[in-house]
């Protein structure tokens, strides 16, 4: 690699296992999630590293972290760094937590080198992008661009029934907030592990991201007869979890008949009342489905509710649908992808361009802001899971590179 800025990886990799303690599970994963204990300790800690670092942090009305450095310009608008603070339950250390510890080591390393900039860098720790507590994603970045109100999250709750209100006061934030919308963001740059095994296969340093796909998830809930499992014959039950099994099947063995670059995953199901001697009364679970082609999405998701309607009317069982997540597939921005290009080509840094299957804020911003992504290689393409891991010299030649960017684009 081809620069004169350097950093220390083992300082990085003590940052990541700092954060990593907010949430650390008996498995080595983390769990932080949306405004839980985990999560309010480390976005107060990681504000007093803001002020240590010399930034103006301050929290805006849902909980989103920023970290400011004035640019000597004194212009309205911020180039914004920055990645998501919550985890997916037991998730990896890198997820979001990297692109946030880089963007500070970043600016950090900026400021010490160059002074103040010309123009404003704000680093931000978003508040949440996982979806992982409230039937909500992407609240964060979503309250910034104002893809969300404060009256998307009334309503929600979490599994223990807890409201997204009650959680969000529970913090000292106001449900009933000011806007938090802004409309000072000059660009947004996200550097994240790529939480897949393409740049590693390849032997690739960098990704540098055209496209992030579109996004749909639904909760579907079935709803039976709760009865006895020994007494009832097999003829006369009305059994949730026959049903639910039945629509499961049927849409994964869908996705592939439909297109080759479709997912479709049920990540979570609940039964109820959930014990081994009773038929279920009602089965809920939930569906993402991902494509980088709206056309697709649509034909796969009508195709699928069409399959529950007719299997619904067949077994005189109720099926139920929520669509509650629609995120668009989105192009990153030209010019900021082609100075990321110009910079690592430079750098004679290995990498390819790439098309994210992951969701990220940066999809959010991507409709509302010049927007780019950068990707670092995932070990064995593993995320999501307390396996999830990146080599110190990876996440080290990462913030090389958006050092490198951010300077093009501030000083
Ligand atoms: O689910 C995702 O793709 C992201 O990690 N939130
Ligand atoms: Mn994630
Ligand atoms: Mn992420």
């Amino acid at each position: 690699m081809k620069t004169t800025i350097d950093i220390d990886s083992k300082e990085v990799g003590r940052w990541i296992e700092w954060l990593a303690a907010f949430g650390y599970t008996k498995n080595g994963g983390v769990t932080r999630l949306l405004y839980d204990e985990n999560w309010r300790l480390a976005q107060f800690s990681l504000l007093q590293k803001m002020k240590e670092c010399g930034l103006n942090p301050y929290l805006d009305g849902v909980g989103n972290l920023f970290g400011r450095l004035e640019g000597t310009l004194q212009e309205e608008k911020a180039i914004l760094t920055g990645s998501h603070i919550d985890t997916v339950i037991d998730g990896g250390k890198y997820d979001g937590a990297y692109g946030i510890i880089a963007s500070l080591v970043a600016v950090n390393y900026l400021k010490e080198r160059y002074g103040l900039p010309k123009k404003t860098i704000e680093v931000v720790s978003l508040c949440e992008e996982e979806g992982s507590r409230f039937p909500l994603a992407f609240w964060g970045s979503g309250s910034i661009t104002g893809k969300f109100t404060k009256d998307d999250c009334h309503e929600l709750y979490d599994t223990k029934n807890i409201s997204f209100s009650h959680a969000m006061l529970s913090m000292g934030l106001q449900t009933e907030r000011e806007q938090v919308k802004r409309e000072d963001i000059d660009c947004f740059i996200e550097i994240h592990i790529e939480q897949g095994a393409v740049l590693e296969k390849e032997q690739k340093s960098i990704g540098i991201v055209s496209h992030i796909v579109g996004q749909r998830r639904f909760t579907v809930k079935v709803i039976g007869e709760s009865n006895h499992a020994g007494t009832t014959p097999m003829p006369y039950r009305k059994d949730s979890m026959h049903l639910a099994a039945e629509l499961i099947t049927y849409t994964l063995n869908q996705v592939t008949e439909i297109d080759s670059q479709l997912v479709a995953t049920v990540g979570k199901i609940i039964a109820s009342p959930n014990v081994p001697n009773v038929i279920p009364k009602e089965v809920t679970f939930t569906l993402d489905v991902r494509h980088h082609q709206e056309e697709v999405l649509d034909f796969f998701c009508g195709k699928i509710i069409a399959y529950f309607k007719q299997k619904s009317i067949e077994s005189g069982m109720n099926v139920e649908w929520e669509q509650w997540m629609d995120v668009k597939a989105v192009a990153m921005d030209d010019r900021l992808t082609k100075l990321a290009h110009h910079i690592v080509q430079e750098m004679e840094i290995p990498n390819r361009t790439m098309i994210s299957g992951a969701g990220h804020d940066a999809q959010v911003f991507g409709t509302y802001c010049p927007t780019a992504l950068l990707f670092v290689p995932s070990a064995g393409g593993i995320s999501h899971s307390p396996k999830e891991h990146t080599d110190l010299e990876d996440l080290k030649r990462g913030i090389i590179v958006l050092i490198e960017f951010l300077q093009r684009l501030a000083y």
